[in-house]
């Protein structure tokens, strides 16, 4: 589809009125939201964060591009629904402490509050001490944390842990999700579900919900 090869370009470029333009004009020829996300905007992304580790993007310019696809997904949120039956509940959603990546968690947050959750986003760098207050107070079914980068992946079984510590783990699960995540990395620090993508996210969290007593 050309127009989704354009936006992912815009993107790349960090052009924002030009990503803007294209999307609005691709919502007006039919596509689905979900679809100009995957392949456009996040394509664009990629490619960006390809560039950069070839040397070719610097950080100023990978701004502007996250900066682009950000004023996209105002115009596309409402748009993304996660269909099917409503998930009742609460969920609390962090990028964990060093990590300054939150548009991916972002999509999680829209694709899990249309699915019917009630979302308390912490946004991304969040203190370990700030989310175990969060899930005190709060007191949610479900903890999402995030990690981009592979040397703040290793703080999610730490927040793990200190969940344990507190007395907290018997009553919350935990998801995990970011580029350098896996199921086996899940596996291996005890948390409860991972989600490649936002999308996935929903079947996983409606899972652990209705697993909390
Ligand atoms: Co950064 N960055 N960045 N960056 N950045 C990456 C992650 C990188 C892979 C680029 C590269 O080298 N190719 C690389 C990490 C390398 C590594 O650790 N292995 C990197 C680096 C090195 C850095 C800095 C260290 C650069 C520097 O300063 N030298 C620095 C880190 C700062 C810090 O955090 N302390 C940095 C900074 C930045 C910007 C600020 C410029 C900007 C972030 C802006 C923002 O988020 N507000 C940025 C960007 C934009 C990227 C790339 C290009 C794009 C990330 C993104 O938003 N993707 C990225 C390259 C890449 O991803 N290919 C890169 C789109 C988004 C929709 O996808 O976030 O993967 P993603 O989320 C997905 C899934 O992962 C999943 O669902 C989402 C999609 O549906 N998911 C979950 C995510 N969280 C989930 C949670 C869940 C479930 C699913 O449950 C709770």
């Amino acid at each position: 589809m050309e127009i989704l090869l354009e936006i992912a370009q815009a993107v790349y470029d960090g052009d924002e009125p030009k990503t803007l333009e294209l999307v609005k004009k691709a919502m007006a020829e039919g596509l689905r939201a979900q679809e100009i996300v995957d392949k456009g905007l996040v394509m664009g992304l990629h490619e960006c964060g390809a560039g950069y580790a070839a040397g070719e993007k610097f950080i100023p310019e990978m701004l502007m591009s996250a900066e682009a696809m950000k004023a996209s997904m105002a115009v596309l949120k409402p748009h993304l629904a996660a269909g099917e039956s409503p998930i009742g509940g609460k969920v609390v959603l962090a990028t964990v402490e060093g990590d300054v990546h939150d548009i991916g968690l972002e999509l999680v947050a829209t694709m899990l509050g249309s699915a019917g959750l009630e979302v308390i986003f912490m946004g991304p760098d969040v203190e370990t001490s700030r989310i175990i207050a969060a899930v005190k107070q709060d007191k949610p079914q479900l903890l999402g944390l995030s990690a981009l980068l592979t040397n703040t992946m290793d703080i999610m079984p730490v927040i793990i842990k200190k969940l344990e510590q507190e007395g907290l783990r018997n009553s919350l699960k935990v998801i995990i999700g970011g580029a350098p995540v896996s199921q086996d990395f899940a596996d291996r620090i005890g948390a409860d579900g991972y989600a490649y993508d936002a999308a996935a996210a929903v079947p996983v969290a409606k899972k652990l919900v209705s697993q909390v007593g």
